[in-house]
């Protein structure tokens, strides 16, 4: 079985999100997500509209994934999520290319184009003015 990882906030859940998603579960057979808690979105200087709870009832409702994570910690969860997961392929979107090559080792790693003009950020900007 070819299981598949990724990692991310994944607040506001949106057309984006699912793209990658959808995207890295067709890479393999089983799709992890890591999913930032509230705790480590502070590390990441990343405030989240849902909590993580939310986020992951949200996340665990979608057909492509199979399990949800908690992120506590950035590089060394990583390492230590592929050898326990036994994980074929690592993804992420491109703008963190080149982030996670040293688990090139260990893994495949792949970044996969993000998807253009919608993010977080710009739904929060756009629903001020509503
Ligand atoms: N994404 C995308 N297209 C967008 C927006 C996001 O492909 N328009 C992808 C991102 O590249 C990421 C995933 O969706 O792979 C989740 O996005 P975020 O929740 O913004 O992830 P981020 O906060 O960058 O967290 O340690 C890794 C971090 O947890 C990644």
């Amino acid at each position: 079985m070819k299981i598949i990882i990724t990692y991310g906030t994944y607040d506001l859940l949106h057309k984006g999100h699912l793209n990658l998603l959808r995207r890295a579960k067709e890479l393999g057979d089983y799709l992890i997500v890591g999913l930032s808690t509230d705790e480590f979105n502070k590390v990441k200087n990343k405030k989240a509209y849902y909590n993580y709870s939310q986020r992951k009832q949200l996340l665990e409702a979608l057909r492509f994934v199979d399990e949800v994570i908690p992120e506590v910690s950035d590089k060394e969860q990583k390492l230590n999520d592929i050898k326990k997961y036994n994980v074929h392929t690592f993804v992420m979107g491109d703008d963190w290319r080149g982030a996670y090559d040293y688990l090139k080792e260990f893994c495949d790693v792949k970044y996969l184009p993000r998807t253009p003009n919608i993010s977080t950020t710009r739904i929060k900007k756009d629903l001020k003015k509503f």
